[in-house]
């Protein structure tokens, strides 16, 4: 038995249908079930008539509660999570369901197997989109959003997921965000947030900041005007105080390895060092400032030709000579119109001579120094010394502008590429010659500290989370400005600072968010002096509600609290984690820092939020395309359910292929699901609407291959493999409709609950109206598996000792090398004879030979 029955949950509902149910046909004459067609013979009476039943189902779950998690905290627990929808204008796509399906299935298999579910749903509802609809049209953020929120709930819905709703939460409530801002002042507090003058999106046009997203090749999404990067006040959370937590975390997560990667990649740690170099006095004769870079090849340093400084390097000034400046300042301004990711994805690598040397610690070779912007200012120290031997970046540079390659790294013999950045000895390289990149590195470190040339040095491409935005529909941030430029937090008992309700939209101009022009809502007293004060007008990233919607989500009415403190100690961590890659780094990132911040506040029992992490393949069309409006081949999830119902829209979307995988929708595979579902129906239902569930026993290969699927199933549902699941379920029906033309009795209700997970409305719907049950299937124990019934074809087979026969046995016709031997060796005669030998060899191939050759065997 896999599944040890447990007692049923104390406090669990008895019996719960209403009188609004069928009940069972007691014999054939008994009136037909409803929920099927009685008017026509054709598609037959008793047909299955999907919406007349997955519409009363939904109906009683909603009215019951049906899938509320319990309160009692000492039932063992299982919290299975999606990735929450923005609730957008397009509601939903057939992408959404495939995950929800999946965690809809084992939400329901782990309620059949007694754990207390919680299986929540809700919105993340602040965000661009909204604001934007609403600078157009004029509607508020806030009517759309309900109105969006309304149609995805209708939607998730009419597909049966079996989400707990008295747990919706929504991030642009102020119940909800009241305790965003309650955070964030914790992270204030702990000093990880902080103001700091940043680059942004500055439209002067649109005379607003735009969102990444809202800028397209250097122009704004709308109207396609100019963009420049322009400093602005922002607000920032010290994210990298976090990085190694956020690395070492990682190890222990059962998450897919790509997404770890995509992780570890984001939070990019490098070993290195840091050298100094010094810069030639002036032509005037001032000495020159040192220049010190960051490298992860020190090895290399013989090789450096030439050194880089970021335009934005805060010794541009200092470095850059009287008759190079107009040049090199006009290049700064050219790199302040690029990102950094068109920076230092560019091949045609540009910039221009500052007009000054620098000295090479290790040589003393002269090296120009130049301004270029594939170095960023904001990583390292801003400043490299380029080796294009040994770096493709300052190979494509330095073939660019003529400057001197030396290689200090031996390629091999056949290498006809450019710079060669892999290992090998190292060559023109004074006392490193003939060591390895390893060594090499450990010793060139060694010299520059005693030498007092530089350090060995770490670091991190993580930066500190960029956290304000000049947006009206999002979370404001809580803080409010005196006149003197001190900032104080507002009283925890005054939260939620709400937004003001308005009727425009408009950017300030300013760039300051459409809030800064709301005086009455800005200007507000001090509540520690009763002095005016200005409120922060900036709001939180959308990223912010979504960082901590699961923990809301233990307790989600709570009006006291963030949280209680035993809600998390039993819920927490999310037992699975369904959602799209897309959010591999940035949310899963976010989310866990803060995390860890409110567990070292003491807030939280566990340091990691997600302790399994699946991610979904995406679905095209059935052109084999993404998805998209323009090509015309979105798949409508309210067309398809109407048309074959629920139950078979979640079959198929699961049968489709592996949850991960990526593969194209296809309305004839849905059909066929339907067609699976409609051939289960009539093993309970025949053509006059009557019972046919029989009550003769089943013969062998009936109950055989029913116990066989239930295992299968089973084991399938532990390792989310739904796809072939579903296939077992198959064969099953076909082994039944063609054998016995119907459900056997013993399995009939034991069938149903393995459906129930899969397609929960046709399972609730056989179970109460043709098996007459008044118990509902949703919180019933996982049916046993018969062991002795999974035993399959067994195989007879010779034993030899040295070549002779000596014994027979029967093993399972599909063991293996080492499951044959063993059973040889078990046998009482073989065992007897191999007592007194010693074995030399053995040849095992299942089904055709098992050889002991032995020496000083006893006959
Ligand atoms: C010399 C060298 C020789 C380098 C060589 C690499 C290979 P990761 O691994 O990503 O940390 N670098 C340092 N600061 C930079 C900046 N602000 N912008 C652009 N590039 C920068 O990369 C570290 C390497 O990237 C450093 O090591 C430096 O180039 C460059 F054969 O120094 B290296």
């Amino acid at each position: 038995v896999r599944y040890p029955a447990r007692e049923p949950p104390p406090g669990r509902p008895g019996p719960t249908l209403g009188p609004d149910f069928p009940s069972a046909p007691s014999s054939p004459s008994a009136p037909p079930v409803t929920g099927m067609t009685s008017t026509t013979d054709q598609p037959g009476l008793g047909a299955y008539d999907h919406a007349t039943l997955e519409a009363r189902w939904q109906a009683h779950w909603l009215a019951n509660g049906t899938f509320a998690a319990k309160d009692d905290l000492s039932l063992p627990k299982s919290y299975v999570l999606d990735m929450f929808p923005y609730p957008s204008g397009a509601g939903l796509h057939v992408g959404h369901p495939l995950s929800y399906t999946a965690t809809d299935i084992l939400s329901r298999y782990r309620r059949h197997q007694l754990f207390n579910v919680l299986h929540p749903m809700g919105w993340d509802s602040f965000g661009l989109p909204a604001e934007q609809y609403a600078l157009k049209t004029g509607v508020h953020p806030a009517e759309t959003t309900a109105r969006n929120i309304d149609n995805f709930r209708r939607q998730l819905q009419a597909l049966g997921f079996s989400y707990d709703w008295s747990r919706e939460v929504a991030t642009s409530d102020a119940s909800y965000y009241r305790w965003t801002q309650w955070i964030f002042l914790r992270l204030y507090e702990r000093g990880l947030a902080y103001e700091a003058e940043v680059p942004v999106n500055w439209c002067p046009a649109l005379g607003t900041v735009l969102a990444n997203e809202e800028v397209i090749d250097g122009k704004s999404e709308v109207g396609g005007h100019p963009v420049e990067r322009r400093p602005m006040r922002q607000w920032m959370l010290r994210i990298t105080e976090y990085a190694d937590r956020l690395l070492e975390g990682l190890d222990d997560l059962d998450w897919p390895e790509h997404i770890k990667a995509l992780q570890r990649n984001w939070i990019g740690r490098s070993f290195g060092a840091e050298v100094d170099f010094r810069v030639e006095p002036a032509a005037d004769g001032t000495a020159g400032p040192t220049l010190t870079v960051f490298t992860t090849r020190p090895d290399t340093l013989f090789g450096a030709t030439y050194m880089v400084i970021a335009p934005e390097h805060e010794a541009f000034d200092a470095i850059v000579t009287a008759e190079a400046r107009q040049a090199c300042e006009a290049y700064r301004t050219a790199a302040s119109h690029k990102s950094d990711l068109d920076r230092t994805t560019s091949k045609q690598k540009t910039g221009v001579f500052s007009g000054r040397y620098a000295i090479n610690p290790a040589n003393g070779a002269r090296l120009p120094i130049w301004v270029a912007d594939y170095v960023l200012a904001g990583y390292g120290t801003g400043a490299i010394m380029a080796v294009p031997g040994q770096d493709e970046r300052d190979w494509e540079f330095a073939s660019a502008f003529d400057l001197p390659i030396v290689r200090t790294v031996q390629p091999p013999d056949d290498w006809e590429g450019g710079a060669f950045t892999g290992d090998g000895p190292a060559i023109h390289s004074g006392f490193l010659d003939g060591l390895e990149v390893g060594p090499a590195k450990a010793k060139m470190i060694a010299w520059l500290e005693a030498e007092g040339h530089g350090k060995s040095a770490v670091h991190t491409k993580l930066r500190d989370w960029l956290f304000s935005r000049q947006r009206y529909w999002g979370e404001p941030i809580p803080l409010l400005h005196r006149a003197d430029g001190s900032i104080v937090p507002v009283p925890e008992d005054q939260l939620p600072v709400t937004l003001p309700e308005v009727e425009r939209f408009q950017p300030s101009g300013t760039g300051e968010s459409p809030l800064a022009v709301i005086d009455a809502w800005v200007n507000t007293t001090d509540p520690h002096t009763g002095e005016p004060v200005r409120r922060e007008t900036n709001t939180m990233p959308q990223w912010a509600g979504s960082c901590w919607y699961y923990l809301r989500f233990c307790d989600p009415t709570n009006d006291t609290e963030f949280l209680s403190r035993e809600k998390p100690d039993y819920w927490l961590p999310v037992d699975v984690y369904i959602g799209g890659a897309e959010h591999a780094v940035l949310h899963l990132m976010y989310a866990r820092f803060w995390h860890k911040v409110l567990f070292d506040a003491g807030l939280l029992p566990v340091d990691e939020p997600f302790r399994q992490l699946v991610c979904q393949g995406m679905i095209l069309g059935e052109d084999n395309e993404k998805m998209s409006k323009s090509r015309g081949n979105v798949i409508n999830p309210d067309d398809m359910v109407g048309e074959y119902g629920a139950d078979a829209f979640r079959l198929y979307e699961m049968f489709m292929g592996p949850l991960t995988a990526t593969k194209p929708w296809q309305t004839s595979g849905l059909a066929g699901t339907h067609r699976f579902l409609s051939r289960w129906w009539r093993l309970y239902v025949d053509r006059e609407g009557n019972s046919a569930v029989s009550d003769a026993a089943p013969g062998e290969e009936v109950a055989r291959g029913f116990h066989r699927c239930l295992d299968k199933v089973g084991r399938d549902l532990d390792a989310m493999s739904f796809n072939t699941a579903i296939a077992a379920m198959m064969e099953l029906v076909n082994l039944l409709t063609r054998d016995v033309g119907a459900m056997p009795r013993e399995f009939a209700r034991d069938a149903l609950i393995m459906l129930e997970p899969f397609a929960p409305h046709m399972a609730e719907e056989l179970n109460a109206a043709v098996l007459g049950s008044r118990v509902e299937l949703a919180w019933e124990p996982w049916p046993a598996v018969d062991e002795s019934r999974l035993v399959t074809d067994t195989l007879e087979m010779a034993v030899q000792v040295n070549g002779r026969v000596r014994s027979r046995i029967t093993v399972p016709a599909d063991v293996d090398a080492a499951g044959l031997e063993a059973a040889a060796r078990a046998d009482e005669r073989i065992a007897e004879l191999l007592a007194g030998a010693t074995v030399k060899k053995v040849v095992a191939v299942p089904g055709r030979i098992v050889n002991f050759v032995v020496v000083g065997a006893a006959d």
